[in-house]
């Protein structure tokens, strides 16, 4: 199966896990952007649920696929979301925001009573760190704000270069939230509880893409078979 057929696989299976009345979160992505069209066919055909995009780009395609929504100051708890993910190890640890949403992202599942994430078996690592984790940070004071990163990441016992993500015309890629993100090349992130420690105590840290203890489940679709799997 192609990647497009596998994270098809995996956002029909977690369509299924939505029940009539569901308050959902709504993830970002190409793999989200599935389950949200999936959902739009249920809702279409009489399902009931309220959603909350965790994106601008998320709340077009929802709106695009008939799915009512409503925000976490009407809504503060949600029953579920579905988001997908750039890396998933054994333990449910996640690197997200390679799309650039992560702080919509984890407000939204640290809201929610449960998080299912649906990916490719392709995303699945022993060790985090393989993709660059994304680290939000505000512009004011960038430069001392990346020193400070640096030093937060060397004394979480791990190095590799930081950059500055650019959009395709080259200027500085801007969040929904209008701050600025900064890639951590890292290869291994052997304790990312003690990474997320540091670089959330670093002034300037937005948030960062270790999503640690907000996923209860995911979805994994293998290429060997193309059967999505709940772990
Ligand atoms: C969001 O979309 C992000 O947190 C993650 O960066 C990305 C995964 O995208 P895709 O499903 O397109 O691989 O979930």
């Amino acid at each position: 199966m192609t990647p497009a057929e596998l994270k098809r696989a995996a956002a029909a299976r977690a369509v299924a896990l939505v029940e009539d009345g569901m308050r959902l979160g709504l993830g970002t992505g190409s793999t989200a952007s599935v389950f949200v069209e999936l959902l739009g066919e249920r809702v279409r055909s009489g399902l009931s649920v309220v959603g909350v995009p965790t994106s601008e780009a998320t709340r077009r395609a929802a709106e695009a696929a008939g799915i009512p929504l409503t925000t976490l100051d009407d809504t503060p708890e949600l029953d579920l979301t579905v988001d997908g993910a750039d890396e998933i190890d054994p333990a449910l640890r996640l690197i997200k925001g390679g799309g650039g949403a992560l702080l919509r992202e984890k407000i939204v599942a640290a809201a929610s009573r449960r998080m299912v994430v649906i990916v490719d078996g392709a995303k699945r690592v022993e060790t985090l760190g393989r993709f660059p984790l994304p680290i939000e940070v505000v512009s004011f004071g960038l430069g001392a704000t990346t020193r400070a990163v640096a030093a937060a990441i060397r004394g979480a016992g791990c190095d590799g270069p930081l950059s500055l993500r650019r959009g395709a015309d080259g200027a500085p890629f801007l969040t929904d939230g209008g701050h600025l993100i900064l890639d951590a090349g890292l290869d291994r992130i052997p304790d990312p509880e003690a990474l997320a420690r540091a670089l959330v105590a670093v002034p300037g840290v937005v948030e960062h893409g270790l999503f640690i203890g907000l996923a209860t489940g995911a979805v994994v679709a293998e290429a060997a078979d193309g059967q999505p799997r709940i772990v």
